[in-house]
């Protein structure tokens, strides 16, 4: 009983600590970031959100970051200061699908309209500026804001021919000369979308262009909004909680937010019970699809992705891929496409472990790497080191 009490004091204690913590930095980011460029609240009530609905999304929002309740008014707040962070976005190698996903939502929710207060000092696909006065907006944010502002890229970085399959902007440089010099200025990087954490379709096989994700061409550390595209939810997320710590969430070993990409799609997915059961669809259309049985033979790659789709959903949570009937096909992880082909079949799991209903023995190799990684990163230290390692490893 007593061994029970003092770990509650302990945990108490802990999150008073962080809530300090919280506070103190969000006192900072006050005096340090410029006054907010949209009110947050007036945009709420334009597009007939109540307050009420707000504080709820903001509930919710402090459970998925994994925090207790007495956290929602500080993240209430960082909602409130999502216009004044500085962003500099960047397009390299993709398909913009993940600026399209975020901006073109057809029923916005909280944390669309939360993210529209972003405030673009450059984006390539919405602003009015062009050719040298782009350029001139990019050069000012990173002279306003040196590592005040946050690096967003979106897409890979082709490394064939010296990085000449991609030259941008009216200097011509190449993606990777680009990088460089953003990423060096900026508090922090974020990747949006499987292309700028791991290279996806670029990279797939004969990958003529050499591309690759930006932590691999750039040796620094990113932390990774995987998906193709990915949910919009957990980049809010993600920089709600650098608005609230002055950190990034911790990360798995393969730069992911934990508390985005900490479950495996097969663990929590609604049609786990039929896995279990031994209720497979066997063909599109037949009875068992019918029914919402497992989708594992006819390819779902859920037992091999970690992304919390299933709790969050897509389109204003209205559906994700299991649900509207096909299954994952592991958008989420390094080397999709290549190590998730076929995507409408099972993979050949005597290649990854051998015999037959090894899913479960690969979700504990994953599950254990994934506890690996967050051993490796403790609350807001992501960033904290990493204007001092940038420096080091540019110099
Ligand atoms: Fe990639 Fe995003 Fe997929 Fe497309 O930019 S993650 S191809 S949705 O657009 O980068
Ligand atoms: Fe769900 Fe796919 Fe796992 Fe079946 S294999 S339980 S559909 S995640
Ligand atoms: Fe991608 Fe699978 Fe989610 S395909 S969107 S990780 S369900």
């Amino acid at each position: 009983m007593r061994g029970s009490d003092d770990y509650s004091k302990a945990v108490s204690n802990h999150y008073k600590q962080l809530m300090e913590y919280c506070k103190i930095n969000q006192e900072r980011l006050d005096r340090e970031l410029p006054p907010p460029r949209e009110d947050l609240n007036d945009l709420l009530a334009e597009r007939g959100v109540s307050r009420r609905d707000f504080i709820k999304w903001t509930s919710v929002m402090t459970s998925l970051l994994m925090l207790p309740p007495m956290f929602r008014p500080a993240l209430a707040t960082a909602a409130e200061n999502f216009s004044r962070l500085p962003i500099a976005w960047l397009h390299f190698a993709e398909c913009t699908g993940c600026t399209e996903a975020f901006l073109r939502t057809s029923y916005p929710n909280v944390a669309d309209i939360v993210l529209e207060t972003i405030s673009l000092e450059y984006h390539e696909t919405v602003m009015a500026a062009a050719g040298h006065q782009a350029e001139q907006n990019l050069e000012k944010c990173m002279a306003d804001f040196k590592k005040k502002f946050v690096c967003v890229i979106e897409g890979a970085l082709p490394r064939g021919l010296n990085g000449q399959y991609l030259r941008l902007g009216p200097k011509g440089k190449t993606a990777i000369q680009m990088a460089k010099e953003v990423t060096r200025s900026a508090a922090a990087t974020v990747c949006i979308g499987a292309c700028a954490c791991y290279g996806n379709i670029q990279a797939a096989k004969p990958n003529p262009t050499d591309a690759a994700g930006i932590s691999k061409v750039l040796g620094i550390s990113t932390v990774n909004i995987a998906g193709c595209p990915p949910n919009a939810v957990n980049f809010v997320g993600t920089l709600l909680h650098y608005l609230m710590f002055g950190g990034m969430p911790p990360l798995d070993s393969i730069g992911r937010p934990i508390w985005a990409y900490g479950q495996r799609i097969h663990d929590v997915c609604e049609r786990r019970s039929h896995y279990d059961a031994g209720e497979f669809v066997e063909e599109w259309g037949d009875d068992g699809a019918k029914k919402g049985w497992c989708l594992y033979n006819v390819g779902c790659k859920g037992p091999y992705t970690f992304a919390n789709c299933g709790k969050v959903r897509f389109n204003d949570s209205v559906s994700w891929p299991v649900m509207s009937g096909h299954g994952c096909i592991g958008c989420t992880e390094p080397g999709f496409w290549d190590t998730m082909a076929p995507l409408e079949k099972p993979i050949h799991e005597a290649s990854i472990g051998g015999g037959e209903r090894t899913v479960d023995n690969i979700g504990l190799v994953l599950t254990g790497l994934t506890a690996a990684g967050v051993a490796a990163h403790a609350v807001a230290s992501a960033i904290r080191h990493k204007g001092k390692d940038e420096e080091e490893k540019h110099d």
